[in-house]
């Protein structure tokens, strides 16, 4: 497999002007006609015409109405290529039949009977033979022909402009997008579907229809998706000043589908990002689909009408857009608790992965296959980048830059670095070596230490920054580093902000009349001092507030700083950050006694500092909920030089069980005051309430006490949605045995017919960290509700099953053998998944050598299978060097 460089990106020799696509879809066989129109980029230059095609049969081609004899091209596998086109513009005719299995999710693909489209990132090659790159910018009209009993719903981007009925009991539809766009955003979908309709009204007026497709028994589960489109067209008129452009927005929702695609006008979703009702969903799935209806939607502005020069510049798209639909929801609910969200995930995936063999920069250099850079380096850590910008730009600063980058890139497909000097140019600032952030891959280290001199009544902040070497990068620039931060006085206030020395350089701090609490310092070097004055005793140092860069942070802060910290921070983010800084020092601490099999100690202030906070009726209750949650234990491991998944396992159950002790009747007066009653709704008062109430649950469920297993039981029993149903059963099957074995059961029969809670099913059984798990999980696998080619159920099992570090990791081998084997089969069947699951060996090394030895040996068996495909090759490479 051929590897491809950003360096390499050429200009095409030729764009296509319009593009006219006729399907006749049937049982046996798709057949697809497109017309193109091809104009030469430089007038004159006969260079041959490469198209891409994959799985297609191609029936017959004409250039300007004469069929092409065989010796004019040269067809292989991959490719279509015209030896020497015509100078001049000219018209490209070619029907082709399209191969009708196709298990992968992309290209033209049935799904529960319906046919739809994935043609991200390079699918549309799967349809029809064409340039299947962005930059390559078209007017489509899309002509479907289909029988129209097995068919009534013919779909396609734009607005239909004619429909009618065909002899044979057949029908047809053509559709016409008045916008140009690249391929990867062409969309057909076709079946029986019906829609939940309503409309939206645009600020400039204009009635715009919105249409939610579903099979029709779940249609009464889209209302939810309803709102959140309707919220998401709001919001971005008024948030980013962007109007939706068309008189029709269609939402498409299907059982196989890999997450969700913003098709111009006609986005299609997974069942799960879309379907929801109180019974059956839960909050947080309430919650990701108000962030993926409207991260699809933003995508309108964010990707389609301003699209990828190439895929290299993905987080073009994907980042600004992951920033907008975390700044929504954000909007919507509790702006802490949603940073506090984000800032977790990003650690749990961006950073392992940073530190790791995968690591590459938010804008890659090369890939073999694109669809694995669809990570969370491109979309978590591309958002980051984004909200530095409106960081150091302040809100009026940074919507001026996006203004412009609209302004100037309306129907062009562009770059990072069109963002970047949309940004600097509206704002007219000098932004040094911020681009840095787009090439150099791995997480930067800022070392922190402050002094107060009492004589000079100065205080001093000294930063050092070092970025760790990655797979080909191993000399690193300093970065730009926005640090935004303020200190706190002895009585716990924010000391009021007027200026500071930045290597001896003033810098004053203004802002109107008003005092300012938070400033944002620019750290640009290796080393830095910032030196505030006239400070009349010690402050306390309330650094990175709401976490203003994508950075690990070590301060010299003491223990009781931190204390200090988590009661009285002004900024919520940093209050739960140093909670959670003591947490993985203490966890650090138990880890290395129970290596030396010492006794496990949890410290009293730790537990005090958790009691306050539990019971400071001023806070927010999901922050309390959040802030009483210990850090994930891939947090811990990565900060140890050999990961030792049993001894954080062991400590992580142990302090939950501590905890549970010492705070028992805080737990169960928790639990009892945020019972849910009445109607439910997801707003943020009452999810907070079901929050904070599950997690003291989840505390209380890790005791070996009758009283607190019936008080378990009877939550799962009474519960009247599913947050606190699910949340039970979890509470539940933390421990193993017949209580968990029947509450199991229980839940498995109350709701085999609704698949979407059958897969919640499957994947708290698989991400169990119950001992010798994946004996269970292969018993799952022969399960009737198990089905291998469905994303979801696949993700379910696998995903859930590596996500548990006992289990996955145990040090017979029996988990690395169980997903190694599941890999290869797989991947007959769909490398995209494949490649997803077999990542999770790729950080090998960070193990013991029992373990790793017993990880590479399923790498390698992987890696000498026949037939492997691009996707698992890539990542396997990689992972073995
Ligand atoms: N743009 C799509 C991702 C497509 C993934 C293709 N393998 C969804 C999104 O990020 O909005
Ligand atoms: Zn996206």
């Amino acid at each position: 497999p051929k590897e491809i460089f950003l360096k390499d990106y050429k200009l095409p020799d030729y764009y296509f002007d319009t593009v006219d696509l006729s399907f006749s879809l049937g049982e046996e066989t798709t057949i697809v006609c497109a017309k193109i129109s091809v104009v030469p980029r430089v007038d004159g230059v006969a260079a041959p015409l490469v198209l891409d095609g994959i799985d297609l049969k191609l029936i017959s081609i004409k250039i300007s109405g004469n069929e092409l004899e065989e010796g004019y091209y040269h067809l292989d596998a991959r490719h279509l290529i015209l030896k020497a086109p015509p100078s001049g513009s000219f018209i490209l005719e070619t029907i082709t039949e399209v191969l009708q299995k196709n298990s992968s999710f992309e290209g033209l693909y049935k799904s529960s009977g319906n046919f739809c489209t994935q043609c991200e990132a390079e699918g549309f090659r799967k349809i029809t033979y064409f340039q299947d790159r962005p930059d390559i910018m078209a007017k489509y009209t899309c002509h479907i022909e289909a029988d129209k009993s097995l068919y009534p719903v013919l779909l396609s981007n734009g607005n239909l402009i004619e429909q009618g009925d065909l002899e044979g009991g057949k029908h047809f539809a053509v559709w016409e997008d008045p916008f140009k766009k690249p391929c990867y955003l062409f969309a057909l979908v076709v079946g029986q579907l019906e829609s939940r309709d309503d409309t939206f009204t645009t600020y400039s007026g204009r009635e715009v229809a919105l249409r939610i497709w579903t099979s029709p028994q779940d249609l009464p589960k889209t209302e939810h998706a309803m709102y959140s489109l309707k919220a998401a067209m709001k919001w971005d008129e008024d948030v980013f000043g962007r109007e939706y452009d068309l008189d029709l927005f269609n939402i498409v929702v299907v059982p196989d589908f890999l997450g969700a695609m913003e098709n111009k006008s006609l986005n299609i979703f997974n069942s799960k990002l879309v379907l929801a009702s109180p019974e059956t969903a839960s909050d947080a799935n309430y919650a990701a689909i108000l962030g993926v209806i409207g991260h699809e939607y933003f995508h309108n502005w964010t990707g389609n009408r301003v699209t990828c020069r190439d895929w290299f510049q993905l987080s073009l798209k994907e980042g600004l857009t992951v920033f907008r639909d975390q700044e929504f929801s954000s909007d919507l609910g509790s702006r802490t608790v949603k940073r506090i969200g984000d800032v977790s995930k990003l650690r749990t995936y961006q950073f392992s992965r940073d530190a790791g063999p995968m690591a590459h920069p938010v804008r890659p250099h090369s890939y073999i296959k694109v669809d694995n850079f669809y990570t969370s380096t491109v979309y978590e850590k591309g958002a980051e980048v984004v909200r530095m910008y409106k960081t150091l730009l302040g809100n009026e600063g940074f919507r001026k830059g996006t203004d412009l980058y609209f302004e100037r890139h309306d129907g062009q497909a562009v770059t990072c670095e069109d963002f970047f000097a949309a940004m600097r140019d509206a704002n007219n600032v000098d932004f040094a070596n911020f681009l840095l952030w787009y090439s150099q891959a791995g997480t930067p280290i800022v070392k922190v230490t402050s002094s107060y001199n009492v004589e000079s009544r100065t205080f001093s902040l000294k930063f050092s920054q070092t970025v760790p070497p990655t797979p080909g990068q191993h000399l690193k620039e300093p970065m730009f580093i926005p640090v935004a931060m303020g200190l706190l006085d002895s009585s716990g206030k924010d000391m009021p902000l007027s200026s500071f020395y930045q290597d001896g350089k003033l810098v004053s701090i203004t802002s109107g009349a008003q005092h300012v609490y938070t400033t944002v310092l620019r750290v640009t070097k290796g080393e830095e001092e910032f030196v505030f004055h006239d400070l009349d005793e010690k402050p306390i140092p309330s650094l990175l507030r709401g976490y203003s860069a994508p950075i690990r942070l070590h301060s010299d802060l003491t223990e009781n700083d931190l204390f200090f910290l988590l009661a009285h921070d002004s900024d919520g983010f940093n209050r739960w950050e140093a909670g959670q800084i003591l947490a993985r020092k203490l966890m650090l601490n138990q880890v290395v006694n129970f290596q030396k099999d010492e006794k496990l100690v949890l410290d009293p202030q730790f537990v005090h500092g958790i009691k306050c906070i539990l019971l400071d009726s001023s806070l927010d209750k999901e922050f309390i909920s959040k802030a009483i949650t210990l850090p994930g234990e891939g947090e811990i491991m990565d900060m140890m030089e050999v990961a030792d998944p049993d001894a954080v396992h062991v400590v992580q159950s142990f302090i939950r069980k501590q905890l549970a002790l010492e705070l028992k009747q805080e737990f169960i007066n928790k639990v009892k005051e945020n019972r849910s009653s009445g109607k439910y709704k997801f707003d943020h008062v009452n999810m907070a309430r079901r929050a904070l109430k599950n997690t003291t649950l989840g505390y209380l469920a890790c005791l070996e006490d009758e009283e607190m297993s019936e008080l378990v039981l009877n939550e799962y029993k009474s519960a009247t949605n599913m947050t606190d149903q699910f949340s039970a059963l979890a509470a539940i099957a933390q421990k193993p045995g017949k209580a968990r074995e029947d509450a199991l059961a229980d839940f498995y029969n109350k709701w085999q017919h609704d698949f979407l809670v059958v897969n919640k099913w499957l994947s708290l059984q698989s991400a169990s960290d119950i001992p010798g798990n994946v004996e269970n999980v292969k018993k799952l696998l022969d399960h009737p509700s198990f089905d291998l080619t469905n994303a979801n159920k696949m993700f379910s099992i696998i995903g859930g099953f590596c996500a548990s570090y006992v289990n996955f990791h145990a040090k017979d081998g029996s988990g690395y053998k169980f997903v190694g084997e599941f890999v290869l089969q797989l991947d007959k069947l769909n490398p995209q998944m494949a490649s997803g699951v077999v990542s999770s060996f790729s950080r090998w090394k960070r193990y013991d050598d029992t373990r790793q030895n017993l990880a590479k040996a399923q790498l390698e068996m992987i890696m000498s299978a026949n037939g492997l495909s691009k996707n698992v090759y890539e990542i396997v490479l990689k992972s073995l060097v």
